[in-house]
């Protein structure tokens, strides 16, 4: 499972703060705390920060990537932000997020094969989030055709189904899985699945309970990468007695300690 932690988002009040006050040891400290707790990957966001968001996107990446040394997904709908950022990373670089328009996926995916760079493409388009299940799959065919065509290599490429608020969107939990049951089918090798898992639980009670179930869920249709906060210890240890059930690894009595060593 590849963690992409969720917590250097300027959604957060504390990241918010250190994007303000350019902190650079509040910034440091919760990327090193979400790399011990097991994250492979750090999802970077300015958010609602009050801050040039070009320069403040610059600066985080600059103080994230001096802390650690694992790949930094850039999240930003800009096409402007993107290109003047992932030249900085190179194969370091995730792009987070591209949208499934044909004009747009050849435009990020040509961004992305240039630097070496991974690439999270949503199944979104103009029309907004589908909600059903066919046209997810239809925009994720087309998101993995394109990737052929750019030769965007499968393992740099992170299809993301959409993840709603369940209690604003009940049906869409269901939808995705049954999306990501038909997209892993897509080819082989298969491309990474992705989800911003913490917008399920988005204004819900018992959200650390919601988030960890329908991880499991998702990772069993196939999910195999969440942006999600890897200091939730309960969490972390779904994702390892999860990867234990489908035989990822062996098991032994010591399986979590074992697991939870390695970040
Ligand atoms: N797909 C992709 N990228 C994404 C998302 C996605 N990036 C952003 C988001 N969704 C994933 N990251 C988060 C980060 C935080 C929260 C949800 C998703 C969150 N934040 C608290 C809240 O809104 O209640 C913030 C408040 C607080 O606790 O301080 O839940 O889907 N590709």
């Amino acid at each position: 499972m590849h963690v992409i932690g969720e917590r250097l988002n300027g959604m957060f009040k504390d990241v918010r703060k250190a994007l303000e006050e350019q902190d650079v040891a509040a910034i440091q400290d919760l990327a090193k705390a979400q790399v011990n707790a097991g994250a492979g990957i750090l999802d970077l966001n300015v958010g609602p920060a009050k801050v040039d968001p070009l320069e403040g996107m610059r600066w985080l990446i600059e103080t994230a990537a001096a802390a650690t040394e694992v790949p930094l997904a850039i999240d930003n709908p800009k096409w402007e932000i993107q290109k003047a950022v992932v030249p900085m990373l190179g194969d370091r670089a995730i792009i987070n997020s591209c949208k499934a328009d044909e004009e747009e996926l050849d435009k990020y995916m040509a961004l992305a094969v240039e630097n070496n760079a991974g690439l999270v493409a949503l199944t979104i388009d103009k029309q907004g989030v589908p909600s059903d299940v066919d046209r997810r799959v239809e925009l994720g065919a087309q998101i993995g055709a394109k990737a052929m065509e750019a030769g965007l290599p499968m393992d740099k490429l992170y299809i993301d189904p959409i993840i709603l608020p369940v209690n604003v969107a009940p049906k869409q939990p269901e939808n995705v899985l049954a999306a990501l049951e038909q997209l892993k089918m897509l080819s082989d090798p298969p491309p990474h699945f992705v989800l911003g898992l913490s917008n399920v639980s988005q204004g819900c009670n018992h959200r650390s309970l919601i988030n960890r179930i329908y991880l499991v869920m998702a990772m069993s249709a196939g999910l195999d990468s969440a942006i999600m906060d890897p200091t939730d210890k309960d969490l972390m240890d779904a994702v390892i007695t999860t990867e234990l059930l489908q035989e990822k690894m062996i098991y032994c009595d010591s399986f979590l300690d074992a697991q939870r060593m390695r970040g």
